[in-house]
């Protein structure tokens, strides 16, 4: 099979050879009979990074030049995954790179293991910024990601003898990292604190503290578009030289005091994904980054110009923001035209209003973010005073068009009262020129409830883009063997830069020899993941078994309890000679989940489903036919080499509270089956794929509603349901915790008293719906047939689709060829 070639000038493999060599003795100073895996890992990626530059340059003089718009995709979050592979793939190097490896004497998986991930994200929300710029390269759009270089990523997961999740530290820089350039020559500064005084007429602040911010490049390169991209980290640096004069013995912790403070801001990523608390450094995070990258577009557009027009900036650049973490951009933009540039009030609301647009990623009321009016003024006077003014023109326009005196207090950008909060999805909404949702039913949530006041007064601002994700990453990397076996049944590999051509597969659904490949190619993955699952964490796993995932953040409005209670049952029924293990469907149960440090019931969930795989695997009674297993740390790398080898994908949020998912389409895009919820884009995975080709169970958006409303008592269901209750009460008679009733007593008496997200109303339909899976399954070439279905149906579902609706609805421009 030979791979769509990009027009990045390629090379022979004996070039690539000689490169990697010249890398190995002339930048890192090491003879290539002496060196290391990790050295030719270091060698091949300072390799590939020059053989992009070229097309680097002319696209970064392309976008400064260009008639079109860029994009500037703003993300607290970048989880980008390794990234050796997808280079190679982006520039057509793969095969080279296979010879060149082979031919220095190196095992290429040992070269590619070198790579340590980069954590910079916590889920779905940074996974999400990572596929959006691997698709703005791949349809040449001028695009800029700006964020932030962690020093510490996402938490490293492991497990304590109990069971117990421990967090370790992701100090991921201990490496040599020959991906990101540091370019201290277009450092900006980022001030903090002070305060306001009046010169002149004029507001000045008058800050109390300065970091330098350092932008680390990274290249994005675009998969056969011969474009690479810019992926801007801001990494935070001291001014303060030391302090000699208060460098004496005594004072040596004083005097590195500020080189710390500094520091400290890019040093750690927030590891909780919801339920934001107001911590100061948050914010320090979040300003940092936006201030720093509006000047860094303003010195990219406007260059070397000391009073440029900045009417025009809205022509040059619009900025996205990825959920309310860089809403700070806002009166920051403000600032800059008013104080900077002396532009008065109305000019700047007016190019401010037609640059920003704002995403929304949640429906949790608690996952809006506010903060403190009194922490804002502490930190960013002069900003505060700004969201102020704004607030007061939001009001005055309100008062205009709103009746409701009560609608106009519900609205406003800063809360009234005792400690009045600043709104940020509220500031975004009213300055953003569109609003978007992220899958349709929670788009329109956001209209119908979250944001229901805005959509009144503002009905034309709201739209929808349904989430996508990058096919080269997570079908081309992640399965090879189905990538082979999609490019000979359609006979090209175009599908690759256009997703929507799995359809062609549709025919190939009737043709029992191509379903039987596919069933194959995923028998073949299910080995693999076992190989890799025994090496990686010790596990047996039986690839004559189903694999049936559940993946993602651990919280309780994902249900993961539904899952494990489900298990629970399947095994009280066998303990109790109900049910014969012999007529189990034989299954393989996989979690894999990080819970916020401070989430206490998330966390204790985790222990529960470890001690319940530590149970169930060992009982000699089960004969192996359920196993479950908690696979610690679970990232990008364990994703690729997990979602290819899964039969069925669970997703089983509780309705509308799943804004969207994207693993469900990474799952369908690798042929799984899903069973879920009417949530997020599951609904809409339903209606590309066929009822009949997806498991849907539970209440639904309205129906939740109605049983808030005439009061859930989740007790009721636990009387009603033998197996529920038989599951419930193993889990509170010790058999999961040796005997101690108390280790989990905090999770029973909330699913028995509170059950927030329903899962005890859920867990009937949920077990009805098995039955129907094990039906299935039990006749393979159907269950393949249906798999196949959802490869040939989920084209839709690309990043490159989702940046074709940003481009339309929202940013209103295009490619630059
Ligand atoms: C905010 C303030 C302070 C500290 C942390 C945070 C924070 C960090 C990360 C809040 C939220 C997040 C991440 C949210 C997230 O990943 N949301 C997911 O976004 C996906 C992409 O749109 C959706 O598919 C998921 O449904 C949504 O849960």
């Amino acid at each position: 099979m030979t791979e769509q070639t990009a027009p990045h000038s390629p090379i022979s493999a004996e070039q690539f050879a000689e490169q990697i060599r010249q890398e190995l003795e002339y930048s890192q100073g090491v003879r290539p009979e002496q060196a290391t895996a990790a050295d030719v890992y270091v060698a091949t990626s300072l390799a590939v990074r020059k053989q992009l530059m070229d097309s680097w340059m002319r696209t970064q003089q392309d976008i400064v030049q260009g008639k079109t718009k860029a994009v500037g995709y703003l993300s607290a979050e970048f989880l980008m995954g390794k990234q050796l592979r997808n280079a190679l793939l982006s520039a057509g190097l793969t095969d080279q790179f296979e010879q060149a490896v082979t031919q220095l004497g190196f095992d290429i998986q040992a070269v590619i293991d070198a790579e340590v991930e980069p954590g910079l994200g916590n889920g779905g929300l940074g996974r999400l910024a990572a596929c959006y710029i691997d698709s703005m390269a791949s349809l040449a759009v001028p695009a800029f990601g700006y964020g932030i270089q962690y020093r510490y990523g996402i938490f490293k997961q492991e497990f304590d003898a109990q069971g117990r999740q421990v967090e370790r530290p992701d100090y991921w820089l201990d490496n040599e990292e020959p991906w990101g350039h540091v370019d201290y020559n277009r450092s900006q500064r980022v001030s903090f604190g002070g305060k306001v005084v009046e010169e002149n007429g004029h507001k000045v602040w008058k800050p109390a503290w300065s970091v330098r911010a350092v932008p680390v490049d990274y290249l994005v390169p675009g998969y056969a578009s011969g474009r690479v991209n810019t992926l801007r980290l801001w990494s935070a640096k001291s001014y303060d030289e030391f302090d000699l004069l208060t460098f004496n013995n005594s004072q040596y912790l004083d005097a590195v005091r500020p080189q710390v403070k500094a520091e400290n801001i890019s040093k750690i990523l927030y590891p909780e994904d919801s339920t934001p608390q107001g911590k100061s450094l948050r914010l320090e995070q979040q300003y940092f980054f936006v201030s720093a990258s509006i000047h860094d577009a303003i010195r990219v557009f406007y260059p070397g110009q000391d009073q440029p027009d900045l009417t025009s900036f809205p022509d040059k650049i619009c900025f996205q923001l990825n959920d309310t973490h860089p809403v700070i951009g806002i009166p920051e933009l403000m600032r800059v035209l008013i104080d900077e540039y002396g532009y008065d009030w109305n000019a700047a609301w007016s190019i401010t209003t037609r640059t920003f647009n704002y995403t929304c990623h949640t429906l949790l009321p608690e996952a809006l973010e506010v903060w403190p009016a009194k922490l804002i003024g502490e930190l960013l006077p002069r900003h505060l005073q700004i969201i102020q003014q704004i607030d007061r023109h939001f009001l005055a326009e309100l008062e205009g068009k709103v009746a409701d005196p009560q609608q106009i207090e519900r609205m406003r950008i800063i809360s009234t009262g005792e400690d009045p909060q600043v709104r940020m999805a509220y500031l975004a909404t009213v300055a953003g020129e569109h609003v978007n949702g992220v899958a349709e039913l929670h788009s329109q949530l956001l209209k119908d409830v979250t944001l229901h006041d805005f959509s009144l007064v503002y009905p034309g601002k709201f739209t929808n883009v349904t989430n996508g994700v990058t096919p080269r990453r997570f079908i081309k990397l992640a399965n090879p063997r189905l990538s082979a076996l999609i490019t000979e049944g359609l006979g090209t590999d175009r599908w690759l830069s256009d997703l929507s051509l799995l359809e062609g597969l549709r025919p190939l659904a009737q043709d029992d020899g191509f379903v039987g490949r596919f069933a194959q190619v995923k028998r073949d993955n299910k080995a693999d993941f076992a190989a890799f699952a025994k090496r990686e964490y010790g596990f047996d796993l039986n690839p004559d078994t189903m694999f049936d995932s559940m993946v993602k953040r651990l919280h309780e409005y994902k249900r993961q309890s539904l899952k494990i209670l489900a298990v629970i049952a399947d095994y009280a029924d066998i303990k109790s000679g109900r049910v014969s293990a012999d007529d189990l469907l034989p299954r393989t149960v996989l979690f894999g989940a990080k819970a916020a440090p401070g989430y206490r019931m998330a966390k204790l969930t985790i222990q529960l489903i470890n001690n319940v795989a530590r149970v169930v695997n060992t009982d000699p009674e089960v004969k192996g036919r359920l196993s479950v297993h908690f696979a610690p740390n679970y990232n990008i790398r364990m994703a690729q080499h997990l979602i290819p080898a899964t039969e069925l994908d669970e997703q089983i949020s509780q309705a509308g509270k799943e804004a969207s998912g994207t693993g469900n389409m990474k799952f369908a895009f690798n042929g799984a089956l899903t069973v879920g919820t009417l949530d997020g884009a599951n609904v809409e995975i339903r209606q590309r794929v066929g009822a009949e080709n997806f498991f849907l169970f539970g209440m639904t958006v309205e129906e939740v509603d109605a049983l808030y409303a005439k009061g859930y008592q989740p007790e009721s269901y636990y009387q009603a349901d033998p197996r529920l209750k038989a599951a419930i009460d193993m889990v509170a008679d010790g058999s999961f915790s040796d005997g101690d009733c108390g280790t989990y007593a905090a999770l029973v008496d909330d699913w028995l008293h509170k059950d927030y997200f329903m899962t005890l109303a859920d867990f009937t339909a949920y077990n009805q719906i098995q039955s129907d899976i094990e039906a299935l399954y039990r006749q393979p070439l159907e269950w393949s047939r249906k798999a196949l279905l959802n490869v040939a149906s989920s084209g839709f579902f690309s990043s490159d689709r989702a940046i074709g609706d940003y481009l339309e609805r929202i940013w209103k421009t295009g490619s630059m060829d």
